[in-house]
């Protein structure tokens, strides 16, 4: 074994040697600069392009029983390590897109794989729950030594969930029960409510809004792809609500060249929100809650500032409007901060967060006032599952003992910097390189440029995923290391000198 690591190393020095180094663009060594990641591999390693043989023979077996073309590439989740997937053609490549973000520490990570060998843990695995009625003697430990230890400020209630629609839509029904609750006062409800919720009607339905932004996603059941605006196939032929859309802020980069630009850009914006605020309670479509990502991830890594969220914050609270922020993508340390929402550094940042992907669980924490006022109001079968919990539990360690919010922070800077430097060396194929931690992304000159990039850079070796009309997204796991971010750039260097 230890043999054929070693050739398998060699090959690819062998590799990275004959390769045309261009001039003044080499990253900092990697062996120099590696920490230990124990159970991750040294480096990509290719034999066939991707995908494969191997895989295009399973995509042509899956797409006869359901339409899969989205499949990109089989994988071999076993012989995957750290940063690095294997696919079935055996390509070991460093994956900066891990699942769509939600591999918070790398694959099969040695704490995990020791988690499910204990005995006294099979039972969360094998035993699946109906949460809301039966739970498990330890559920509530386990909830408190997993996400209620890294619950959001003044959010001390948490409800669990399967996926993060699931989460954001049941999060959407927790604000329109408060607010209905709010409007009724103390009066109960009456006959009438409660008849005409079974036919749809008002007033046991209210008209209630969301209001969310332009180009935002919130996943694809029907509340939450009403206030998703990233691309027209997730909503094509679905009906949805008239809830209104703002737009966000589209900043003008390098940031320190585009100050008064992008302020005067931020605040059309929040002028927007309080008009559609002000015309949906006239047209009776009261806007009961926003709803908002940190930053906008699937539309194309839109950011904005502090200044601007907190000021949004403030125009919620003004309307008495809920606010909902989505963290399912930006939550759990790639941004440098465990929730995103921090880096506003305000005290009272939202009324609800909600979460899923790299947190294993989906679900979302909320204000005390938020509760639902009744048992199964807010409910489904499962409710999330203990074994997520579990494995959330032994993931929070590892990020802490092996601070990997802050290496988000160190490798994050190392992975910008080197962006900077190689879209000033290609401006032709590279710009608007920005981020937050590892969370980075850039502009491709157009979406056919993009997919080229995201081809021949896998072909070398690294899965990189696309997001918006143009972009390139940067999703690695938290044990992505200084070293790592070297190897990318240096690879990359390599597509941009040779792209035609
Ligand atoms: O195409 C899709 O359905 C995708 S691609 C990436 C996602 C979904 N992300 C999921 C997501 C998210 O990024 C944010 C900010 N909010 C909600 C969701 C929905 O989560 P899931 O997919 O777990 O339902």
């Amino acid at each position: 074994m230890a043999s054929m690591l070693l050739t398998r190393q060699v090959l690819y020095a062998l590799q990275q040697n004959s390769r045309i180094v261009v001039p003044g663009c080499r990253y900092v060594s990697q062996a120099a600069a590696k920490t230990a990641v124990d159970f991750d591999y040294d480096g990509p390693l290719m034999k066939t392009e991707v995908p494969g043989p191997r895989s295009r023979n399973l995509m042509k077996q899956l797409n006869e029983i359901q339409n899969a073309d989205a499949v990109s590439f089989f994988c071999n989740y076993e012989e995957s390590r750290g940063n690095y997937l294997v696919d079935v053609d055996g390509n070991r490549m460093l994956d900066l897109y891990s699942q769509i973000s939600s591999i918070p520490i790398g694959y099969n990570h040695p704490a995990l794989i020791k988690l499910l060998q204990q005995p006294q843990n099979l039972s969360a695995f094998i035993n699946r729950p109906a949460l809301g009625i039966m739970p498990p003697e330890n559920f509530i430990e386990k909830l408190e030594e997993s996400l209620l230890s890294v619950a959001p400020k003044n959010l001390n209630q948490i409800i669990t969930m399967a996926c993060g629609s699931c989460a954001n839509e049941n999060a959407f029904k927790v604000i329109f029960m408060w607010y209905r609750n709010k409007e009724r006062g103390h009066s109960g409800v009456t006959k009438e409510e409660l008849e005409t919720c079974m036919i749809n009607q008002a007033p046991g339905c209210p008209d209630y809004s969301i209001l969310s932004f332009m180009g935002g996603f919130h996943g694809r059941t029907m509340g939450c792809l009403t206030a998703t605006h990233s691309k027209a196939i997730h909503k094509l032929d679905i009906p949805a609500f008239d809830w209104p859309i703002a737009p966000f802020p589209r900043l003008k980069y390098p940031l320190e060249d585009f100050v008064k630009e992008n302020e005067q850009e931020e605040a059309r914006c929040l002028e927007e929100v309080e008009d559609l605020i002000v015309k949906y309670r006239k047209k009776k479509k009261t806007v009961a809650g926003i709803i908002i990502e940190p930053i906008q991830s699937e539309g194309g890594d839109n950011h904005a500032s502090s200044d601007f969220f907190r000021k949004l914050r403030n125009i919620a609270r003004k309307h008495g409007c809920a606010f909902l922020v989505d963290e399912v993508q930006t939550g759990c340390g790639a941004t440098g901060k465990f929730w995103a929402h921090e880096h506003w550094a305000m005290e009272d940042p939202a009324d609800i967060i909600t979460f899923s992907k790299k947190m294993m669980t989906g679900g979302f924490f909320h204000k005390e006032e938020f509760r639902p006022d009744a048992p199964f109001r807010i409910f489904n079968t499962w409710l999330g599952e203990p074994s997520k919990n579990l494995m959330l539990q032994e993931v929070l360690n590892v990020i802490k003992k092996e601070g990997l919010v802050n290496n988000a922070v160190q490798a994050g800077k190392v992975l910008h910097k080197g962006l900077l430097d190689l879209q000033a060396r290609y401006p032709h194929l590279m710009s608007r390189a920005r981020g937050q931690g590892t969370f980075c992304s850039f502009d491709a000159p157009d979406d056919a440029t993009r997919n080229k990039l995201i081809i021949q850079t896998r072909n070398k070796g690294v899965v990189l995923g696309g997001c918006g009309e143009r972009s390139i997204r940067f999703r690695p796991t938290l044990v992505f290391k200084d070293h790592h971010a070297n190897l990318f750039l240096n690879i990359f260097n390599d597509v941009l000198a040779d792209f035609k």
